[in-house]
């Protein structure tokens, strides 16, 4: 089998770029190597940026996220025992970001792409992309209980960070510059009715908490809490105790969780990473498979979105005039807002989570940045800006 692009991974990134290739006239297979219930369900991001939603629009992905989605016009930070809300619009010039599910964005790509895309392969699992730096490069995968080969004229890892692409660049070609922090994140997600309209992030001498929303009738809430945290450790009540105290405003005023059951419980480690280039011969990377970012900025989905935009505008162009000129700069037009998000998202974890190793010291110096975020507009502003994000302009 011959195609334009292999994409290897059928997660957001790789769903979107067959989408906006199948829109430009370029042909595409996605080979994914999970089953499409697994890859329906997966619980991860929430928050989409106004440009996320613009470019799902306008790949025609747009009805049910404009039925269903959340606008979110702020949030709400706490801190010694305050609360302060940050409001976007006023500070941005009229953005704002919506909630809606990974999953859902993922369901709604994967009916489109099924209904009248080019070929989606389920249960396909790539070992091995050989021939990066020929004109023809093969991906090697098992499906249906065979070898299989796929030659194309690109092949774009959107296989996210434990995926095989990356294999394909040989050592010494590229760099990877990684974070990893000395805490990990306990995530559920409760059949109880969000209390606040709003995410809260709250800093706490007991660690960090968020508190974010799914529906009007689902609650999705993290804690912060040891690596190695075995999830077991937190019966619900547990969970729901420790959230009340992270969430505790002074005095005891602030309203208690609504509780509910617990419907899925799971621990995630946090990492900030990004391997440079993006690009090596015909080969791509694209979203997690490229870089990683602690989920406490909300940016790694609306990253990946960003990845797929330049690269489709790049294979529309090397399409329409046969220059690679686009393409060619792919990776650096890429890279100066993969590190904004990466900078931004180091920023919001490290103001608010309680590292281990801190001296009351660093956490006086937290207490005063959050301080600076609720008295200084500009400094508020320049948190909404990064939060609602920039916008995907002619060149991304
Ligand atoms: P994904 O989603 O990891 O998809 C990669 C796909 O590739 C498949 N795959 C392979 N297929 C074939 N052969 C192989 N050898 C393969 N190896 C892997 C995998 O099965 C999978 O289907 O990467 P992608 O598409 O780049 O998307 C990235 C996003 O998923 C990720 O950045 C976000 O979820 C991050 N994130 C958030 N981002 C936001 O923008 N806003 C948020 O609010 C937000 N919250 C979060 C998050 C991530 C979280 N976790 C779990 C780390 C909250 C959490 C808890
Ligand atoms: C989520 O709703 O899952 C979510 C929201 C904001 C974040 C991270 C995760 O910063």
């Amino acid at each position: 089998m011959h195609t334009t692009v292999g994409i290897i991974g059928g997660g957001p990134s790789g769903l979107l770029l067959a989408r906006l290739l199948h829109r430009a006239g370029i042909d595409s297979v996605v080979l994914e190597r999970r089953d499409r219930v697994f890859v329906e369900q997966r619980q991860r991001a929430g928050i989409l940026e106004q440009a996320t939603v613009d470019v799902l629009r306008e790949a025609g992905a747009g009805a049910r996220l404009d039925r269903e989605a959340l606008v979110h016009d702020g949030i709400e930070l706490r801190f010694d025992g305050r609360s302060h809300r940050v409001d976007f619009p006023s500070l941005t010039g009229g953005r704002r970001v919506v909630v809606y599910a990974q999953t859902e964005v993922v369901k709604d790509l994967i009916a489109l792409q099924l209904d009248e895309g080019g070929p989606l392969l389920f249960d396909a699992e790539v070992h091995a992309v050989e021939g990066a730096d020929t004109d023809r490069p093969l991906i090697r995968y098992s499906h249906e209980g065979r070898e299989q080969t796929l030659s194309c004229d690109y092949v774009v890892g959107c296989d996210g960070f434990h995926g095989v692409a990356r294999g394909a660049v040989p050592d010494g070609v590229s760099t990877t510059f990684e974070r990893t922090y000395p805490y990990s994140w306990l995530g559920i997600l409760a059949d109880a009715p969000p209390v606040y309209d709003e995410l809260i992030y709250a800093h706490s001498e007991r660690g960090f908490a968020l508190a974010s929303m799914r529906s009007p009738a689902v609650s999705r809430l993290y804690l912060q809490v040891p690596n190695g945290t075995d999830p077991a450790d937190w019966p619900d009540d547990r969970i729901w105790d420790e959230l009340d105290a992270r969430f505790a405003l002074r005095d005891g005023a602030g309203q208690r969780l609504k509780r509910g059951p617990v419907t899925q419980k799971s621990v995630l480690p946090m990492r900030s990473s990004v391997t440079e280039p993006m690009r090596y011969g015909r080969v791509l990377l694209a979203g997690d498979a490229a870089h990683i970012v602690p989920p406490t900025g909300a940016k790694g989905l609306n990253l990946a979105a960003a990845d797929v935009v330049v690269l489709a505008r790049a294979f529309a162009h090397l399409k329409d005039s046969g220059s690679a000129e686009l393409l060619d700069a792919y990776s650096d037009t890429c890279l100066r807002r993969v590190w904004r998000a990466e900078h931004f998202s180091y920023f919001m974890t490290s103001t608010l989570h309680t590292d281990p190793r801190q001296s009351p010291f660093d956490t006086r110096l937290q207490l005063s940045q959050l301080e600076r975020i609720a008295t200084s507009p500009h400094a508020a502003a320049e948190l909404a800006e990064n939060y609602t994000g920039l916008p995907l302009g002619p060149t991304a």
